[in-house]
């Protein structure tokens, strides 16, 4: 568990849950309170890149530059480590009102959210429909559908609970989700584009290798220059949706949106 979670990942939807939590509050207290479930979230997220890179799923060697957990650890240590970080993350959150003070309701609201937005209709749903989809995914709708899922949803929830987590309001929790959704897949037509022409390869990554596994892509299906502009106009259109309710301090949100389409790993 150690191993994967201090593996050099970019900590992008804590990062975000922090920042969600402080635009609606505008303070930096927010941040106490916030830190178990940005916790959460960076839990299962490692535990779906530890169960990704299995044999059994995509049998990738390197993550973040260095061997995958089952590489060190043998499979069934990897099975393992996988379950006990998905599950170590209820208890951060379930521990967090007593840790400190965060409302009971809100962290229930929260454990709501985390079971939709990862389990069988969100993150774990893409995942299967993704590994379906290998088959041939022949329309965009389809791979909207894979990656909305697979890797929107849980940046759309690390938006919803940092919102949740600073008090907001139904519409700045409505405004916040689109901004997660929008975002999370301008987020996975860039990781398309670099892993076709970016610097993957210092992360231990083969360039091409999406292409190389045969997987239909953005650049698949639209060529790199139109998936681009695809990124940038999900990138305004996310940003366009914060501005659908008021919040106190939503600037640092914003420039997050823009480092997320400029980034090249
Ligand atoms: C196994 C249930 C289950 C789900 C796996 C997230 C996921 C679902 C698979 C990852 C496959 C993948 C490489 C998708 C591309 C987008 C993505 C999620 C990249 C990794 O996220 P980053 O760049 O990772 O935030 P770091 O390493 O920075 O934490």
């Amino acid at each position: 568990m150690q191993y994967s979670l201090q593996a050099g990942g970019k900590r992008l939807r804590p990062v975000l849950l922090l920042a969600a939590a402080g635009a609606v509050r505008g303070e930096e207290r927010a941040e106490e309170q916030a830190m178990p479930i940005a916790c959460a979230v960076e839990l299962i997220h490692t535990y779906s890149l530890v169960h990704d890179d299995l044999p059994a799923m995509d049998d990738d060697d390197y993550r973040r530059g260095k061997p995958t957990n089952h590489k060190v650890y043998g499979e069934a240590m990897a099975i393992l480590a996988g379950d006990a970080l998905l599950t170590h993350a209820f208890y951060c959150i379930s521990a967090a009102p007593a840790d400190t003070g965060l409302k009971p309701e809100i962290a229930l609201a929260i454990v709501k959210d985390l079971t939709a937005l990862a389990g069988a209709r969100g993150m774990v749903g893409g995942q299967a429909a993704d590994i379906l989809g290998e088959q041939g995914i022949t329309s965009l709708q389809e791979l909207e559908y894979i990656h909305l899922h697979k890797t929107g949803d849980l940046i759309a929830f690390a938006l919803l609970a940092g919102g949740r987590v600073g008090g907001a309001s139904v519409a700045q929790l409505d405004s916040l989700a689109e901004f997660g959704t929008k975002l999370g897949l301008a987020f996975q037509v860039q990781d398309d584009i670099l892993d076709l022409t970016g610097d993957a390869h210092k992360l231990g990554k083969k360039t091409g290798s999406d292409v190389a596994q045969g997987k239909v892509t953005y650049p698949y299906l639209l060529g790199v220059e139109e998936s681009r502009a695809l990124v940038e106009r999900l990138t305004s259109e996310a940003k366009a949706a914060l501005e659908s309710a008021k919040f106190k301090k939503p600037e640092y949100l914003l420039a997050l949106a823009d480092y997320m389409m400029q980034r090249d790993h």
